[in-house]
């Protein structure tokens, strides 16, 4: 065991919540954009300064591979602040002639554990900008980097009070968004989760931002640049070990090219190391608990029973700790439940089409809608998927692009509400 924390009653919840309305009512909210972005600036230098023991703490508490932690998180996270920084001072006069939009005022944040600080910066960073306090509740099992980020808030000499963390499991959740002085919930993680939360809220004047599972297609037309395609469907599944919302979790793959791709893909397969994720040449980390472990490999169990192929490259997985090798499953139907539910680990699920008409027809043949990707040399081809795939991000010849600047966000299942980019400062305004 690495830490044990303690979860928070519904008095220390209360006591939270409390500290957030003072904060908003007396400093926060009255304070001009251009000081609340000092602040922001500052977090986000720190969070650069300490970005090593941000990245050690990350990987230790969740099994990502340090390699993404160090260059891919943290500095995403420092990115995020420094983005949302800029806006706070422009907000008042975004539209000339307009009243300056307000801040809503308390918001409760919950997140998953999968990228853990990168949550908290989606959440916490427009938030904070548009001149809202927050309680944020992390995961429970990964509850570390947001403790070292309520640290460096106070280097940066934040108001105390602007920035609350609270730690638990789902009981906690639940006391934090039922808390009558919370304006706004914002929420990442299960479909099931959001669904309750949403019902929680229902018939209150609180604002919701639901951000849910996802089952996004890969799309690989004939005229794909097939190496790039592949680095691009590894990336989309392997990255952080498939616990990824958008993660192209489904291959959809034009039948004349079908072998060609499974082929090299399966070489590139072999060549991806599993293991110790402090080593930086580590491309496969652990998997962040028991439970998950499960969940994958009960679902990697129903795709053999079913019928699919499964293969993996030989592996050594190591004797402690939760793993799970990279893993393909070809002849996948869409009746599968491989090909159906999310199964949020390094599992990819492959499918076949002829036609443009049929891709889009099987990517959307899903309840959610986070995500999708798209492979082709044709440029029309990838404007008119576009406008067909009903998921709120289309990546176009790549996978699993971030940036502060851009809207992310779900279709159907996958949610609603944006994160990212001025439309993520909007579900913190009125
Ligand atoms: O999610 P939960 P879990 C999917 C993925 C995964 C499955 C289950 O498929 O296998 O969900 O993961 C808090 N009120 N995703 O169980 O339970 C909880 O403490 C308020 C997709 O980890 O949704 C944690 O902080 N809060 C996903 C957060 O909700 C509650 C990321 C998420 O946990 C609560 C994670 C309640 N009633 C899992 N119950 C994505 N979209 O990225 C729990 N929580």
């Amino acid at each position: 065991m690495l830490a044990e924390v303690s979860a928070a009653t519904d008095a220390e919840v209360d006591a939270a919540v409390r500290a957030a309305r003072r904060a908003y009512d007396t400093v926060w909210s009255r304070m001009p954009g251009r000081e609340r972005a000092k602040y922001l600036y500052r977090i986000a230098r720190i969070i650069q300064e300490r970005g090593r023991e941000l990245a050690v703490l990350e990987t230790l508490d969740n099994g990502k591979p340090i390699k993404e932690t160090r260059d891919f998180d943290v500095p995403t996270v420092a990115a995020h602040f420094f983005y949302y920084a800029g806006w706070a001072d422009k907000l008042e006069y975004a539209v000339p002639g307009k009243p300056a939009p307000q801040p809503l005022g308390v918001a409760a944040q919950v997140i998953p554990w999968n990228f853990p600080l990168l949550m908290l910066a989606w959440k916490i960073a427009p938030a904070l900008a548009a001149g809202n306090t927050v309680v944020l509740k992390p995961a429970e099992t990964t509850p570390l980097s947001a403790m070292l980020f309520a640290e460096i808030c106070q280097q940066a000499d934040l108001p105390p009070g602007v920035v609350n963390i609270v730690n638990g499991a789902g009981d906690t959740g639940r006391a934090l968004v039922a808390h009558p002085d919370v304006d706004k919930v914002a929420f990442t993680g299960s479909t099931e989760v959001g669904r309750a939360i949403a019902r929680q809220i229902a018939g209150t004047s609180k604002k919701a931002t639901l951000e849910l599972g996802g089952k996004a297609a890969n799309v690989v037309f004939d005229d794909a640049p097939i190496d790039q395609a592949v680095e691009g469907i590894v990336n989309g599944i392997f990255f952080n070990q498939g616990h990824v919302c958008c993660a192209g979790s489904r291959l959809l793959v034009q039948e004349s090219v079908a072998d060609e791709v499974l082929e090299r893909l399966k070489r590139r397969m072999s060549t991806l190391r599993l293991g110790d994720p402090l080593d930086k040449n580590t491309d496969i980390g652990a998997v962040n608990s028991a439970e998950q472990l499960a969940r994958i490999t009960e679902l990697t169990g129903a795709g053999e029973d079913e019928g699919a192929t499964r293969w993996s490259p030989a592996c050594d997985l190591p004797s402690t700790g939760f793993w799970f090798p990279p893993t393909v499953f070809s002849n996948v139907t869409q009746a599968h439940r491989i090909a159906r539910e999310e199964i949020f680990g390094p599992v990819l699920s492959v499918l076949t089409f002829r036609t443009p008409t049929e891709a889009v027809e099987k990517a959307n043949n899903t309840p959610y809608g986070l995500s999708a990707g798209v492979w082709t040399e044709k440029g029309s081809r990838i404007l008119w998927m576009a406008n067909q795939l009903r998921a709120g991000v289309v990546w176009a010849n790549t996978f699993n692009k971030f940036d502060p600047t851009s809207p992310f966000g779900g279709y159907k299942e996958s949610g609603y509400g944006r994160e990212g980019g001025r439309h993520g400062l909007e579900g913190y305004l009125k």
